[in-house]
Formats: C-alpha cells, structure tokens, sequence
C-alpha cells in the first residue's frame, strides 16, 4: 500500500518523496527531449490533459481532460494515479507517492520551497510561468483556498440543464473536454479552478493546455482527490455516482510506465485502497471543520425559482478588476424581502461565461458591500468564479506541429464571432451572506453584486457573462 503525504509533513520531517519527485521530472524530461512521442515523457504526460500541439498519430491520446462535469473527479484520479506510477519507476525510488498540497491550511499555504528554490533551471521543480507572488512566497489569498462550502454538498452531481449546484459535477452523455453548456461543479469552480488561476497569473497553471507542465499541478490535483476522499468520509448520504452507468463505465485511456496503453473507468477507481493501492495519510480522517452551510442536497430536478437578473441581452463584459451590478427581485417576489425563510437557499448564477484566452484572474464575488470604499469585508463575501477551463477551444483551428516547443504562442479558441460556443456557468451560494445581512438588519431585498479580482490585476482577456441571476431553492 502506498502512502500520499503532506507535502509540509514531508519537509518537516523528512521523506525521500522531494528527491524522487526531482530525479522521476528530470528522468521524464529527458525522455521528452529524446523522443517527443515516448508515451511517459513530461510533456507527452502534459499533453494529455491538453495542449495545442497536433499529432495524427498522438492526438487520440492528447486533450483528454474532463471539466465542467461530473468526469471532473474521476478522470483526474485515473490521470494522477498513472503519472505517479511513472514517476515511480523513473525515479528508480519504489516508495514514491505523489505528495499532495493541503494549500487550505493557514500555515501551509505558501508554495512550497523545492518548487520555488533555486528559482533557475537548475531546479527541475521551478517554473518561471507563475504568478510572482506565488513564486515569491506569499501566502495564496485565504479565500481562494476555501474548500468547506464545496464539502457541504450532499449530491455528487446535477442533472443535464439543471441550475442546482452539486458536488462534483453536472451529468454528460459522455467524455467531453470542456463540457461547457455545464454548472461547474462546486469542488472543481473552488478551491481547484481558483487555485489553478492563483499560481498561474498570466502563465500554465492558468491555462489547460500548459497546466501540467508545472510539477506543482500534480500536487495541487493530488489535493483535490484527497479532498474528494474527505467529502466521502463525511457521509451523509454522500456517495459516488455508482448508479449511473456513464460515469461508471466510460473508458478512458492512459499509459502506464511502460508506455503500454491502459484503459479504465469509473468502476476500477471507486475505492483508492482496495483497486489502486494508495491512501491518505490523513485517513481516516476526523471531520472537518463544521461548513460554513449545512449539509444540503440540492433537488436535482426540480427547477429553481427565478428571483430576478441583469438585463436579458445585454451581455456584460468585464476588462476591469472590480465591477458592480444590481438586480432588484421580481415584482411578485417583493415578498423575497422576508428571507431567509426556513431551508430556503439563495443562489448567485453566472450564466454564459465567456473569453477569448485564460483572463489569469479569478472574480471574488461580494454582496451589498457598505457604500464606504472600504476594502470587502469578509461578512460579505458569497464565493469565487474561478476563470479556468472554459474558453470555447477550437482545435480545428489549430497547425499541425510536429516538434514541441514550450513557449509557442498558440491559438486559444476561435475568433470566428458568428459561431455559437455552449458557454459554462457557475452557481454560488449567498445564503449565509443574506442570512448575516438580515439579523444585523441590514437586508433591504436588492442584490448588488460585487466583482473583485484577487490580485486586483486586470483580466488578460476580455471575460463575458450572458448575465447574473438569482434564484431560490
Ligand atoms: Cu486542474
């Protein structure tokens, strides 16, 4: 049985993981370097989540990876677990488990230091194509690490068209890279599509076809995974989507490290211990701290009740760090002003999110900030709409490229505007927000949304909404 450990327990008291994980990325590097198309070479590995290199041969195997849906979790474990089985065996070192970042604790949230020191080449570890705080050593944002909302999430996934939001992610016929049409699942929008924006700023981590170049995403979706173990241990009715028969018997390919093709799907991935030889170090785990919601099970078919939105079309766009919009509840909903009645939930919708290529900024959304120019207050704040892995990619627009070269512009999307893109939403919930409002008194029944970025840079990119609603459970 293989372990996977903090990777601040690891420094702390010693491991022979950080020097495995160095010799097991150099090993694969050089492999890249000899022969592009070796199967269990780092960037052959990147490219299979996503890349905008084309390869008649390979492409089969390149852009495989699963957002906007319930595939999210499951075939990023199938992803993770056959990388550490290669650095296992490139490392030459038969212990090695991939460490996991646990970002969310306090004192745990500064990129660790082998990744970030020597920040040259001679540090395999490093990447220059991170945002420079996160390289610098600052803390990541503590908002941005915020995890227990997602855990308190009954369901693992919502229906096809559904607004409710869930767990892990919203159903698909079948494996779709960005299954954008999709609400994002709550894990995959926060912490894991916040984070990856956080360390990435204007470089990989931000962007799906770079992501995995960086060694720090392996760490950062081994977390993810734990965290989809934590959310099982705390039961409730929490459980996998084992009765539906897409997630569970939907094949997906992957290479082993001995380059041989391997197949599986959701059915061989259900139990970590007993199908792939790997637990936690922190399992079992004691709960986590008590969410900031309760348990909820979102009804999956039922349709929300509309409270009101931003104009219908007229699309918002954002270029700026910080922008506000209001939305007054329907007339015949003035009654809403009475909230929070007993058990009903208030939801923030944004529909239609759209740009042209990774913004490299997330948008922290607050509500009815005090009108005092005051930096946003925390009382206030509903949740982050992580900005990654949603832009309409059109690989059909693509060249052909034979070699690999890490710092080719490539094309993101296409810009054909006549062409219509299914376009992602994301759910938040601003429950506890309207609930604090009112017991001090301060809730008048409008909605005045705030948007800040993160870092108060401003987006790379045009980011679109088709609007923002708000609904009622
Ligand atoms: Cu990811």
């Amino acid at each position: 049985m293989q372990t996977r450990r903090n990777i601040y327990k690891i420094l702390e008291s010693g491991g022979s993981e950080i020097a495995a994980y160095r010799k097991g990325v150099e090993v694969m590097k050089a492999r890249s370097n000899a022969n592009q198309n070796d199967p269990t070479g780092w960037i052959f590995q990147a490219n299979m989540h996503g890349t905008s290199l084309r390869n008649p041969t390979f492409n089969q195997f390149w852009n495989q990876c699963q957002h906007g849906s319930f595939f999210f979790l499951s075939w990023h474990r199938m992803y993770i677990y056959f990388f550490e089985r290669i650095v296992r065996a490139a490392s030459g070192d038969s212990n090695f488990s991939l460490p996991y970042w646990n970002y969310s604790e306090r004192n745990q949230s500064v990129l660790p230091e082998p990744f970030r020191i020597p920040a040259d080449s001679s540090n395999t570890l490093y990447v220059s194509q991170r945002r420079n705080q996160i390289n610098q050593g600052q803390p990541l944002p503590a908002n941005s690490v915020e995890y227990r909302t997602a855990l308190s999430y009954v369901n693992f996934f919502s229906d096809i068209g559904s607004l409710a939001p869930s767990f892990g992610g919203g159903v698909v016929p079948g494996p779709m890279q960005f299954a954008n049409p999709n609400v994002r699942g709550q894990l995959e929008n926060q912490p894991h599509n916040v984070i990856h924006t956080v360390i990435g700023g204007a470089g990989w981590m931000s962007d799906p076809l770079l992501a995995a170049r960086d060694p720090i995403f392996w760490l950062h979706h081994s977390n993810i995974d734990r965290l989809w173990e934590q959310w099982l241990n705390q039961g409730q009715g929490r459980s996998n989507p084992v009765n539906n028969s897409t997630w569970i018997n939907t094949k997906f390919v992957f290479f082993n490290e001995n380059g041989q093709k391997q197949e599986m799907s959701g059915k061989d991935i259900l139990d970590t211990a007993s199908q792939l030889n790997y637990i936690y170090d922190d399992k079992p785990m004691t709960p986590p701290p008590p969410p900031p919601t309760v348990s909820f099970v979102a009804p999956r078919s039922t349709q929300p009740e509309f409270l009101g939105s931003t104009p219908e079309g007229k699309v918002i766009q954002l270029t700026t760090n910080a922008a506000e919009f209001s939305i007054s509840p329907v007339a015949q909903r003035a009654a809403f002003t009475a909230l929070p009645v007993e058990n009903q939930r208030v939801m923030l919708v944004f529909e239609g999110i759209e740009y042209e290529k990774p913004p490299g900024v997330n948008y922290e959304v607050y509500l009815n900030l005090p009108d005092d120019n005051s930096a946003p207050k925390q009382e206030n704040y509903v949740g982050t709409i992580g900005l990654f892995a949603m832009e309409p990619h059109n690989h059909s627009h693509a060249e052909e490229h034979s070699g690999h070269d890490e710092h080719m512009a490539h094309e993101h999307g296409n810009h054909d505007t006549g062409e219509k893109h299914p376009k992602p939403t994301v759910v938040l919930e601003a429950t506890k927000v309207v609930e604090a409002l009112q017991k001090q008194g301060k809730w008048s029944g409008q909605f005045r949304i705030s948007l800040v970025t993160t870092y108060q840079d401003k987006p790379l990119s045009e980011v679109r909404f088709q609007k923002i609603s708000v609904y009622t459970f």
